[in-house]
């Protein structure tokens, strides 16, 4: 199951052809770059090369009216002066004698993409296009854009393949309010937009492009908008928004299909963004979306118009849908109070449509939106803006690292009796085990069970993971006798030998010794039913559902508001997720978390699992080797004692834990 990249040269065949300043950066390099930067990193050559193709009327008129289509039908015959008399009657867009014909080859290639994943030829894909789609509506061109590529291959698919509900993530900095339009009034078509705003300020000064509209009629909350009010967003508020919105309300809507209007001009350098996140981020955002859908994600380009951030963008999306570890994200501050103004007023507007906002804060009842924060003084900000102003395009940023893949994706450590899945390696420590080592840990750990398969059992762990800090295998997975005790030895090994920071997740109930608990070199993250007097502390923190982690819905919410903006802010090196015995936890959500775990420490992660659970050896191994998850179904409504446990929760770690918050502090 491969990644389909689509691409035609055709589309760099139309610019420009008049002085038009807020069209001059729209260039045909965008496509070239970007497509030189996957041949150039070998990326291009590890996808299914898929041909595009022209859209057809009919697939056109699926978003448009047949007056617009007729019109733009014209334009390969006009004059140079007609072209600039027809492109007079919209905004923010240029045509020219070939820009029609590279329209339909733009919608063509997104409704080629959409064939290649909905028939299972690849799994997922991204398709270079120009001109981009968003902006256009059903009787106007708009914003550089002819046709609405994405809103047309979300029609075609529920057309053709009865698709019933679509995800359209828009992370292109601009709002996209072609797309808006075109699914305002229906619930089978979820579209979320981030997108620069400055409370109406910016292009294109939309009062529809604000938090508070949320749909029509029966669309009512599937139309999520997330203004950015001020420039310099960054890469935690980026993340902060998937997580606290955008993912809970996506996988309860439960898409059988994810495009992605994949606009760069978010990312830093972009002179229209003007927005601080670095290339790396698009890894995470896409990475967190490809377990929704069973995986199947098209991403077709928008905007992005620095050709440095821009090809560096393309190449961490492409790379990512391919299945390579995910990076660490360089430098994850905490959300800004714009940022967090922002994501309170739109959890707030949304809290009526989806059971994961349910229990969101509600607004103050003066508007904050226009309000500006006045901090206390001396107060640290977190306030963008203020420093010297740079030019978007003279900001100087890293070029992402090189994203290595380690020879071996997955290790087992399994008993002689258990087989070892296919594409997985079986891994047993065949060296002499170092004297002082082994002493060491039979005395800490096995003095009870002086048991030499234990024994070996154990150091075979502690080569794993130290082959893992090598970067020799990326994820390990072990069938061990006692998961508490395993993992025990490996923590501590781990933080003192290996000096690194461990991300532990435990699923189920059971006991955590305390030296872990009591670390700080590991965070200890544990989901169960367990009621106890024990209160969860900065760096060990216990997340009680009623009914266990049997419930998908509690469990799912505390996945996404507590335990990825955890495990972002900690950037762990290793995550060791552990289950404990008669956890409850379904099998697909067992592999959701698995998969999303992989966001962390380059997707080293260790899974302990108990002996006797043998039969799950063969799917978790499947998601830590990158295959998508099965999906969740639509979820029901969370406890409310639950979900009000986790608020309460949240709230208490926030002084410790920034990306846990979901307000603006509280102005006087
Ligand atoms: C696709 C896209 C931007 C138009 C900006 C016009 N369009 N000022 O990014
Ligand atoms: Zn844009």
């Amino acid at each position: 199951m491969g990644t389909a990249l689509i691409y035609d040269d055709e589309m760099t065949k139309y610019k420009l052809l008049w002085v038009d300043p807020a069209c001059k950066i729209e260039v045909p390099e965008r496509l070239t770059v970007s497509h030189e930067a996957l041949v150039r990193t070998g990326l291009a050559d590890r996808c299914v090369s898929v041909p595009v193709r022209e859209a057809t009327d009919a697939e056109i008129l699926l978003a448009h009216s047949e007056e617009y289509l007729e019109a733009v039908k014209k334009t390969p015959y006009m004059s140079l002066e007609d072209l600039m008399e027809f492109t007079r009657q919209y905004g923010d867009v240029y045509f020219h004698p070939n820009i029609y014909h590279c329209a339909k080859l733009a919608a063509g290639a997104a409704l080629q993409l959409v064939d290649s994943v909905m028939t299972g030829k690849v799994r997922n894909g991204m398709t270079l296009v120009r001109p981009p789609g968003h902006h256009s509506m059903r009787s106007a061109a708009n914003g550089f854009c002819v046709f609405n590529n994405v809103a047309i291959a979300a029609r075609y698919a529920k057309q053709k393949y009865g698709v019933q509900r679509v995800l359209i993530v828009d992370w292109d900095i601009h709002h996209g309010q072609g797309v808006q339009y075109c699914f305002e009034d229906d619930p089978s078509v979820l579209y979320f937009s981030w997108h620069r705003y400055e409370h109406q300020k910016f292009w294109p000064h939309l009062r529809n492009s604000d938090y508070d509209i949320v749909g029509k009629e029966k669309g009512a909350g599937f139309n999520i908008n997330v203004p950015w009010n001020k420039v310099g967003m960054e890469n935690g508020d980026y993340l902060s928004v998937f997580c606290h919105v955008l993912l809970p309300v996506a996988y309860e809507f439960c898409p059988d299909l994810v495009l992605v209007c994949a606009g760069f001009d978010s990312a830093i350098g972009d002179p229209e963004g003007e927005m601080c996140a670095t290339p790396d981020v698009f890894a995470h955002l896409t990475h967190l979306l490809m377990n929704l859908a069973g995986g199947k994600l098209c991403a077709v380009l928008e905007g992005g118009y620095n050709l440095t951030s821009l090809a560096q963008s393309v190449c961490q999306t492409v790379q990512t849908l391919l299945g390579d570890p995910v990076p660490r994200p360089a430098s994850l501050n905490s959300p800004c109070i714009s940022a967090l103004e922002s994501l309170q007023c739109v959890r707030s507007a949304h809290k009526a449509y989806w059971s994961c906002l349910k229990h969101a804060a509600d607004l103050p009842t003066s508007t904050i939106s226009t309000k500006r924060i006045k901090l206390r003084e001396g107060e640290e900000t977190t306030e963008k803006g203020g420093e010297e102003e740079k030019d978007a395009e003279e900001k100087v940023w890293p070029e992402p690292p090189k994203r290595v893949t380690p020879p071996v994706c997955a290790a087992l450590v399994l008993p002689d009796d258990v087989a070892c899945p296919e594409g997985c390696e079986r891994f047993s420590f065949s060296e002499d085990l170092d004297p002082l080592l082994a002493s060491k840990l039979r005395e800490s750990f096995l003095r009870d069970a002086d048991d030499s398969t234990a024994l070996i059992t154990i150091s075979s762990l502690i080569a794993l993971t130290e082959k893992m800090e090598k970067n020799e295998i990326c994820s390990g997975l072990a069938l061990v006798r006692d998961v508490t005790k395993a993992m025990t030895s490996i923590v501590q090994h781990v933080t003192t030998v290996l000096s690194n920071r461990v991300l532990v997740v435990c699923v189920g109930d059971g006991n955590v010794p305390s030296h872990i608990t009591e670390d700080r070199e590991t965070l200890v993250v544990q989901m169960g039913s367990a009621q106890t007097d024990e209160q969860s502390c900065k760096y060990y923190i216990r997340v009680c559902l009623k009914k266990g982690c049997s419930d998908t819905s509690g469990f799912v919410q505390a996945v996404f508001g507590l335990l990825l903006p955890l495990g972002y802010e900690y950037d762990p090196s290793l995550v060791v997720l552990v289950r404990m015995p008669d956890s409850g936890v379904s099998d697909s959500l067992w592999q959701q978390l698995t998969g999303l775990l992989q966001s962390f420490a380059l997707g080293h992660t260790l899974v302990l699992l108990q002996e006797e659970e043998k039969a799950l050896v063969g799917l978790t191994a499947s998601s830590l080797l990158g295959n998508p998850a099965p999906s969740l179904k639509q979820l029901q409504a969370p406890l409310t004692e639950d979900v009000e446990a986790l608020e309460r929760l949240r709230h208490r770690l926030q002084a410790d834990w920034k990306l846990l918050q979901t307000t603006a502090p509280q102005t006087q």
